[in-house]
């Protein structure tokens, strides 16, 4: 009977697909511990079983060898994508999405970032295929010809069946985490795509209801810029030159922290001495990380964007910094070391009003230092500061910095930082190496602006784009440096904003972001015409504000009072609210405000960047 029963193909063929379900189940729940979050195990189950039985059924008909090739082709895939969701996700805290597509071709440039961020373990995502196509082998052998002939007409109930479980389980507003603790990796790709056909079809009909929104939208905007003029020094600094400086991977930390009596970052912390000093400043950054970090502090818009502000809306018309600065007869002109298709910034700087682009190609750019992904910020300091002298009206410098970029690797000559033997080969202490290597060329970079006397006519202005340790590093960065790198300080940047001839810095420790940025300079330099801002001049009264729509669960906002943690599921009641300086949880109605607003600005800038109306909000 027993011996029957294990001659039966059918009972093979179930056994080892029992198998194959079983191991693939697991490596997904695996991933769900990974982001920390519980698995719906049931779910997850039923969709990997419907997910390698209808791999299984669509080869079928296929020949023996064909059919293990095809198998281990698609098994080795989805396993491979299961380790990019895995990597991407320890970086830009999502899952991969179709949009991620247009990007595939710069993966090789930032190759060493993403390398930085594998671990060890990371072979469990992929040791299985080995395992599973031996398994596979053995299936492939029993040949079951009722299966094959009915193949097709099993196939399509099961392929709507997790089509459909899957629509009816996931939801537009969870995170793409909790989506993957809930139903797997595949089901959550299914959705993506669902979602990505949806809006592709609704974007019209979208446009045309919306457009009435107008109004409300242009009284809101009016408002805030009514709040600039309240500056003391409204329009002190007109006509002044604006050198801004993007710094890549620049967390707040850095700032003011010795090693062994050592500064890391002297000469920033030097013009913070004659500067304001905005301390309290956090990121605003979407898919497009650095290119987003870019587009905020010239927009002051949520860049609400599936791949980033460059890749999705490149075209758009923006009422930037730069575009406005023209109009009042500025030079302008945006500059980063790397080529110029890189995240579209070609075109991107265009419609941002960025007369020229100065890149590796540029003609008037020597590629004379190249350290990881483009020329060095020395040079390009250097290389900048000659051609301000050409200049004969005022202008604005917009440098985005590359060298301090992940993985911290810094040629030998440039590490001048003397660290314990127990930093060598650490994140911590490269990073902190190459934070000093970017202070000392920012150092030089104004000293050359003071010596052709550009540097009392100008105001100077530096902040970080993101963050540059991940929070895997926490632990080490306690041990070595004794920061305590919870998601605030990984989130918080420096701003530093020097005003022509200031002699004395200010500490202002208003809560902000980097949507501050443009609203706080076209404050300083009086700008008189409408503008499109969300954010507020960080040198105005009013209470502080930071929501994320991106970085962490959606809707999460920090307030001078309150932190509110929104939940996976996107449900206001289910998120946590809390006191932030005794850290006790209050009633979620405190947050109420605070969560309303950033609901606001999302979908202001949705509505603003995917209408593209940013100028017809202005004029009609
Ligand atoms: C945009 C792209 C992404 O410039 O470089 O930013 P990153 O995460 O590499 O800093
Ligand atoms: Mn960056």
């Amino acid at each position: 009977m027993f011996r029957k029963i294990l001659n039966n193909r059918y009972f093979i063929t179930f056994l080892l697909l029992s198998f194959i379900i079983t191991i693939w189940t697991l490596k997904n729940i695996y991933f769900v511990y990974e982001l920390q979050l519980s698995p719906h195990k049931k779910f997850i189950l039923i969709n990997s079983t419907l997910f390698i039985s209808i791999i299984y059924l669509s080869l079928a008909n296929f020949k023996n060898k064909t059919r293990l090739i095809l198998f281990g082709i698609i098994y080795s895939s989805f396993s491979l994508l299961i380790l990019s969701d895995v990597l991407y996700e320890r970086y830009y805290d999502s899952i991969l999405s179709v949009y991620n597509l247009s990007q595939s071709n710069q993966v090789f440039e930032i190759f060493d970032s993403i390398a930085s961020l594998t671990r060890t373990k990371d072979i469990l995502y992929i040791l299985d295929i080995i395992l599973v196509l031996i398994l596979y082998k053995y299936l492939n052998f029993i040949e079951l010809p009722r299966l094959k002939k009915h193949s097709v007409v099993l196939l399509i109930p099961l392929l709507a069946i997790l089509i459909t479980n899957t629509l009816f389980i996931l939801k537009s507003n969870y995170s793409t985490q909790y989506r993957v603790a809930l139903t797997g990796v595949v089901s959550t790709h299914i959705y993506d795509v669902h979602e990505y056909v949806l809006k592709k079809l609704e974007s019209k009909k979208y446009a045309n209801q919306k457009i009435k929104e107008l109004e409300i939208h242009k009284k809101f905007f009016k408002e805030q810029q009514t709040k600039q003029t309240q500056v003391a020094h409204f329009g002190n600094f007109k006509d002044a030159n604006l050198i801004m400086i993007q710094a890549e991977s620049f967390n707040n930390f850095l700032v003011n922290l010795k090693i062994n009596n050592q500064e890391i970052t002297p000469n920033l912390n030097n013009l913070i001495r004659e500067s304001n000093y905005y301390n309290n400043i956090f990121l605003q950054i979407g898919r497009g990380n650095t290119s987003d970090a870019e587009f905020v502090a010239n927009n002051s818009l949520i860049p609400v964007a599936p791949s980033g502000i460059y890749k999705t809306y490149p075209k758009n018309n923006y009422l930037s910094l730069a575009n406005v600065l023209k109009k009042n007869g500025y030079i302008t002109s945006a500059t980063h070391g790397n080529s110029p298709s890189f995240w579209n910034r070609q075109e991107a700087y265009i419609t941002q009003g960025f007369e020229t682009f100065y890149h590796i190609d540029h003609k008037r750019i020597t590629k004379d230092e190249i350290i990881g992904m483009g020329i060095s910020d020395k040079s390009i300091f250097e290389q900048m500061s000659k051609i301000y002298k050409g200049y004969n009206s005022p202008f604005y410098s917009f440098i985005v910095t590359l060298t301090h970029h992940r993985p911290f690797d810094l040629p030998k000559k440039y590490q001048k930082l003397k660290l314990p033997n127990e930093f060598k080969g650490t994140v911590t202490g490269n990073y902190l190496q190459s934070a000093f290597y970017f202070d000392s060329a920012l150092g030089d970079f104004i000293n050359i602006l003071k010596e052709e006397g550009i540097w009392d006519n100008s105001i100077f202005v530096i902040y970080g784009d993101h963050y540059g340790p991940v929070p895997s590093d926490a632990p080490e960065i306690k041990k070595l440096i004794n920061i305590t790198f919870d998601q605030k300080e990984m989130f918080r940047v420096p701003l530093v904003i020097h005003h022509p001839n200031q002699k004395n810095g200010k500490v202002i420790s208003k809560l902000g972001s980097q949507l501050d940025i443009y609203p706080t300079l076209t404050s300083l330099l009086g700008i008189d015409s409408p503008l499109l801002q969300l954010g507020e001049s960080l040198d105005t009264e009013g209470e502080g504000f930071v929501g994320f729509q991106y970085e962490t669960t959606k809707k999460s906002f920090y307030t001078d009072k309150y932190d509110y943690v929104a939940s996976h599921d996107g449900i206001f009641e289910n998120g946590v609210c809390s006191h932030n300086k005794t850290k006790k949880i209050v009633n979620n109605s405190y947050c109420l405000k605070g969560y309303k607003r950033i609901v606001k600005y999302v979908e202001i800038s949705d509505f603003i960047l995917s209408n593209n109306v940013a100028l017809e909000i202005i004029t009609k």
